[in-house]
């Protein structure tokens, strides 16, 4: 790698490997894109490890020789995929290889190069700048510091990232979960006490009725489609509500497909019809909620007639709804991630969740809620406070923190996530560019990186070990299994160094991700039982076990009886958002109120199949060639109001601004709504993948919990 290197070139580099052409025919060009034919003379060994991306967390045996993974094969084992894996996991072997990524620390200088820098030297520049806040602002240097967190190539490497903090006295820790499903589990926290699904997905075979409520699990938890097959097979009904179609629109028994943003009066309608119909029993409804008269008074207005004005849905589909949710004594309902990432959120979520309680679908078999990105086995925050104490600072959330930013606040930001993920992109970027000194761990040369002082580059999957966490609270074991590149660094390494120089005595001085995992084991009750013996002859353990060789907890978490609330009861409104005769609008959707008449359609976006968020995926050819760059889906009707034609470019814009698509004439959308896919980065080399974020032309919405990606108005205008 070149000692110094400027965008220009580094993109050259790209496209001349792009050019690959027929490389297979010849050896040479075969070498050069990393396809190595098998050698049958060398055995091969299988080696348990998972996937680094989404909440499936699907385990695989990697099948080596040598030091060389030659293939991967989903784990016939894993009780929760059954062995399947999709498209992002199988290019994995891909990006590990991949000719873009950046293998050694790197120094952003004043005039925009790169220079190269060695990995001490990047973790002394960090420890000293740390050092300088701490002697400058004492225990409050706490507040001028934050990261911003991936969804985790390992447990261990969050753990280690959040005591690097503490060596500062800083609590900032920035989740996904406030541009992900953050609404919905506030709302099954403050309504069940439990903010994820209240049970495990197998619990869907003891279903009668399963309704997805605006998730997309047939695309975006491909491994869980078994599990739909397999309840429907024992009898249960699947209903999908989501206005767009989609893989998961083939597997359902019926999909509602209303207007969006408009699911919470769908919802409030069912509680109204499900009183008007006595389809409740009094008793275990004042068993669950606290003010069940209010459940009548509040769900008055909605009407069949009244919902079908807002939806738009045919009244015989919305009947055919609350009639299936008023005779199904099993129902889990699902919240999709749309419903957080619209500010009326909160009041949907909640409506839904009182429809549970209303028909006693909560507690027992079969019945509970189920969300995405649900699991996430506690107790690291618990190992952090066991060495540096408690800390009882109240932690800002990413709405703070950017207007922290903004002011000049902050001194430091670990960036280890994209900052695409937030709305209104280019103002976080703008409030990134005023911190001093940004640390950016990652892999290519992303956004990201564009705005930061240190380029800290990260191992990806099985170059390290350590332990990954599911959908299902299960936690599966990976063995590294080859060298990383260069200086690429497991991003628990690189905080370790960090919080070792600024702490010795209070940082723990473990020397890889397997004895970081003891002290869990040691230290924290809940991670007892889950040993290393047991994670690593299994392909998942359920956390917690609080014994060894205790059991897995499986089933409803109600297992008392009751929700686990502090009342053991729900209320019918929100505290500051009230009851759900207060719905309207999300803001921004071009019927709420203020919004501009010169942007009428609604603008919805989402993930696709075989990419990862805006990140990883962009940069893999495997993935490219199921993409189709910037697209914007649009209704036949919509197109012939626009006269727009199949391929037509046009420019897709809101408010903040306008994006590039081109057309695609499809009646996946409703007419007046349109889709665009959620993925796609701008830095890429790869033509397919590449766009600007989508995030930039979505304004800075949130409804206090997280940041809002849909509904907000747009137009096309043709080019
Ligand atoms: N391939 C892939 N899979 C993933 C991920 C990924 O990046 N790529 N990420 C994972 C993560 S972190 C998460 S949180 C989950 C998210 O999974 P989901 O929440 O299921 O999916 P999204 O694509 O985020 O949300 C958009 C979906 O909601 C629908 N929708 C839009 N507006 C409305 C509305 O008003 N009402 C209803 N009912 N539906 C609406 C859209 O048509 C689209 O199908 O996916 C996980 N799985
Ligand atoms: N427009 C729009 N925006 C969205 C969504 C949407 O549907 N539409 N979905 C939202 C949702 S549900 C979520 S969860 C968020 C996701 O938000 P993102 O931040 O995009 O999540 P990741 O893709 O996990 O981030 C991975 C990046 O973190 C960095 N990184 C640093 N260290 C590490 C490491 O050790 N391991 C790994 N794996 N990465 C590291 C790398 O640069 C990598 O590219 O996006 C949200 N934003
Ligand atoms: S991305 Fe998710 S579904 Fe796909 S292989 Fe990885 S863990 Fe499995
Ligand atoms: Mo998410």
């Amino acid at each position: 790698m070149p000692e110094k290197y400027s965008r220009r070139n580094f993109l050259r580099l790209s496209a001349a490997l792009v050019a690959g052409g027929a490389a297979a025919a010849d050896p040479e060009r075969a070498k050069a894109i990393g396809y190595v034919p098998e050698k049958a003379d060398e055995p091969v060994r299988l080696v348990k490890g998972y996937c680094p991306f989404c909440q499936v967390r699907c385990t695989y045996h990697a099948r080596m020789r040598g030091k060389k993974i030659l293939s991967i094969v989903g784990d016939p084992d894993n009780y929760w995929t059954g062995g399947a894996m999709c498209p992002k996991g199988m290019s994995m072997l891909e990006l590990l290889d991949s000719p873009y990524r950046i293998t050694e620390p790197m120094e952003h200088l004043p005039d925009g190069t790169w220079r190269r820098i060695s990995y001490e030297r990047a973790v002394d520049m960090v420890v000293e700048r740390m050092r300088e806040v701490k002697a400058k602002y004492g225990p409050k240097g706490g507040n001028r510091v934050a990261i911003t967190m991936p969804l985790w190539d390992c447990f261990e490497s969050e753990v280690a990232a959040l005591m690097a903090l503490r060596t500062v006295d800083c609590v900032h820790a920035m989740p996904p979960g406030e541009t992900c499903v953050s609404t919905a589990s506030n709302m099954l926290g403050s309504m069940l006490g439990v903010n994820s699904g209240s049970c495990k997905v197998d619990e869907l075979l003891n279903t009668k009725l399963i309704v997805l409520w605006g998730a997309n699990v047939n695309d975006l938890y491909p491994p869980y489609t078994r599990w739909l097959k397999a309840a429907r097979e024992r009898g249960s009904r699947i209903i999908y509500i989501d206005p767009r179609k989609t893989r998961t629109s083939l597997w359902c028994d019926t999909q509602l497909r209303p207007q969006p943003g408009t699911d919470g009066v769908l919802a409030a309608g069912c509680i109204r019809y499900i009183i008007k119909k006595g389809a409740y029993d009094p008793e275990r409804v004042a068993f669950q909620v606290e003010d069940p008269e209010n459940l009548a008074k509040y769900s008055e207005k909605f009407t069949p007639d009244y919902v079908q004005s807002v939806t738009g849905l045919a009244l015989d589909e919305i009947l055919d709804l609350y009639e299936a949710v008023a005779s199904s004594d099993r129902t889990i309902m699902w919240l999709g991630g749309a419903l957080s990432r619209q500010t009326n959120g909160i009041t949907t979520t909640r409506t839904i969740i009182l429809i549970q309680a209303l028909r006693d679908n909560l507690i027992g078999k079969g019945r509970g809620m189920l969300t995405f990105q649900s699991g996430k086995p506690g107790g690291g925050e618990e190992l952090v406070d066991e060495y540096f104490g408690e800390n009882k600072t109240p932690k800002m959330n990413f709405r703070r923190l950017r207007m922290a930013m903004s002011k000049g606040n902050l001194d430091i930001l670990f960036l280890n996530s994209s900052y695409r993920r937030n709305p209104d992109a280019k103002g976080v970027r703008d409030a990134i560019k005023k911190v001093p000194f940004v640390v950016h761990m990652g892999f290519f040369l992303d956004e990201e990186s564009e705005v930061s002082t240190l380029f800290i580059p990260a191992t990806f999957g099985p170059e390290s070990q350590g332990c990954g966490y599911g959908n299902e609270n299960q936690v599966a074991w990976r063995e590294k299994l080859v060298e990383a590149p260069g200086s690429c660094v497991p991003a628990w390494q690189f905080y370790r160094d960090i919080g070792r120089k600024m702490d010795p005595e209070r940082y723990p001085d473990f020397k890889d991700p397997e004895a970081l995992c003891r002290l869990m084991q040691q230290k924290v009750p809940s991670w007892k039982g889950i040993t290393m013996e047991r994670l690593r002859s299994s392909s998942t353990v359920l956390w917690p076990i609080y014994e060894v060789g205790g059991a897995e907890r499986a089933g409803s978490v109600f297992t008392e009886g009751k929700l686990l609330t502090p009342t053991g009861k729900m209320a019918c409104a929100d505290r500051v958002f009230g009851d759900m005769s207060k719905w309207d609008y999300p803001k921004g959707h071009p019927k709420a109120k203020g919004s501009k008449p010169e942007f009428p359609l609604i603008l919805t976006q989402g993930k696709q199949l075989w990419h990862w968020h805006q990140t990883m995926t962009n940069f893999a050819k495997s993935i490219a060639q199921f993409s189709n760059g910037r697209f914007v889906q649009v209704n036949p009707e919509t197109a012939q109001a626009l006269n727009l034609h199949q391929k037509d470019k046009v420019m897709l814009e809101t408010m903040m601004g306008g994006i590039e698509c081109w057309v695609d004439i499809t009646d996946t959308v409703l007419p007046g709504a349109v889709f665009t896919p959620a993925n796609l980065c701008r830095t890429t080399p790869l033509a397919e993948n590449r766009s600007e974020s989508i995030c930039n032309i979505l304004p800075n919405y949130w409804d206090r919990i997280s940041a809002q990606h849909n509904c907000v108005g747009c137009r096309l205008r043709k080019l």
